[in-house]
């Protein structure tokens, strides 16, 4: 900025000329008048009132004009930046208030909609089924036990008797889990001893350590084989198992708890039987079945009365049964000769199936809500 000047003529400065302060003033208005929004808004303001915008400019050429002309050009770019202001204000308000009336119709929530349209989750029959029966026997003082869905093989098949080469232990029938061992090596294929259980039967053993007789557990829970999943199977399925150890039991006892187990679960007038079997973990083994319970056995021999359930046979295959074999009470450290028990266990895809008639059981594994939605909605 250089010294007043005397012979200085304000108007002979270009910036400071009447009709160049009423052009930038007019062009101040003119942009913000274009500024379609706040963003907009902020970057007209910065080229016409910020510190190198050309009224500010020419703001500062006014200390250097003698006083007469200093007054008369300060009154003279005063009163445009004034208005300039003053513009800028309005159109930000004007700016603000359309921002938001938008705000408001945009986010608006609208509270007369009806709050349910989401249905209630339900559970799955699955589920439902499996604790029905888990409930059965918690009434007549069974406990429930847990094992885990990773097991020993250990756990999964020699304590139960399984001999080395038996061809259940095959990595055709078994998932073996990949393990490390000590010296960091890799294992393969069926070298790490850690297999995912394939049957519920470990958590006999486990209940058998963990506990002193007399031992009354039921035990409901996932098991897995390398089963294709077809209509009959799949590879990860349910299971639920019931041991009772305790002195003096018989087949008898079993016998008599399949039977209120059935009849709990499908009517008072159904009963069981029991055929030969083996499994290495019971002896004697049974394969148990229980009446139809769609024809009642009234399709045997009664070509006029059909029964898909059961093929007219008047009998479904429920799951396998047996005396818990002494080899097994002796590899969990209880003595067989004061006790004895018995076991069994079905699977809850096939009691499903006959239960409710579903005759695919890869309805159960798709989570297609129309298959489960007729179970209705037990929470
Ligand atoms: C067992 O698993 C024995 N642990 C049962 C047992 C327990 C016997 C206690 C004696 C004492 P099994 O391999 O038969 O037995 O299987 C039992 C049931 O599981 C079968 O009856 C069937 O209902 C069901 N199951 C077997 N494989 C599949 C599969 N891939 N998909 C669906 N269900 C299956």
């Amino acid at each position: 900025m250089s010294a007043p000047n005397k012979s200085y003529d304000p108007v002979e400065v270009e910036a400071l000329k009447p009709e160049e302060i009423e052009r930038l003033r007019d062009e101040a208005f003119a942009a913000f008048a274009a500024a379609g929004d706040l963003d907009a808004l902020a970057q007209a303001k910065t080229a016409h009132t910020g510190g190198t915008s050309p009224l500010s400019l020419a703001n500062r050429e006014i200390g250097a004009l003698p006083p007469q002309a200093k007054a008369e050009a300060g009154k003279r770019v005063g009163q445009a930046r004034g208005a300039v202001s003053k513009a800028l204000a309005a159109r930000q308000a004007e700016l603000e208030a359309e921002r938001d009336a938008r705000v408001l119709v945009e986010e608006a929530v609208d509270v007369t909609l009806p709050y349910d349209r989401v249905p209630a989750g339900a559970r799955h029959p699955l589920t439902t089924i499996m604790e029905r029966v888990a409930d059965v026997f918690v009434a007549m003082g069974y406990e429930i036990a847990e094992g885990p869905e990773v097991e020993a093989e250990w756990f999964n098949f020699d304590a139960l008797n399984f001999v080395p080469d038996h061809p259940a232990r095959q990595m055709q029938d078994t998932f073996f889990v990949q393990g490390t061992t000590p010296d960091g090596k890799v294992t393969e294929g069926d070298e790490s001893g850690v297999v995912l259980r394939t049957h519920t039967s470990p958590v006999q053993a486990r209940s058998l350590l963990e506990r002193k007789p007399p031992v009354y557990v039921v035990c409901p829970g996932r098991v897995y084989r390398t089963d294709e999943l077809d209509a009959t199977h799949t590879p990860v399925f349910h299971q639920i198992e019931l041991l009772a150890v305790d002195e003096g039991l018989t087949m008898a006892d079993l016998k008599g708890t399949l039977d209120h187990m059935v009849q709990a679960l499908f009517g008072p007038d159904m009963k069981t039987r029991l055929r030969p079997n083996f499994f290495p973990f019971t002896e004697p083994s049974a394969e148990m079945d229980m009446v139809c319970y769609v024809c009642r056995g009234e399709s045997v021999g009664n070509p006029d009365r059909p029964c898909r359930t059961c093929g007219s046979e008047g009998w479904i295959e429920l799951g396998g049964c047996g005396m818990v074999n002494p080899k097994v009470l002796t590899a969990c450290g209880v003595d067989p000769r004061k006790y004895s028990g018995f076991a069994f266990g079905f699977g809850i895809e096939r009691m499903l199936m006959f239960r409710h008639n579903v005759e695919d059981m890869r309805d159960m594994v798709e989570g297609d809500v129309r298959f489960t939605r007729p179970f209705g909605m037990e929470i």
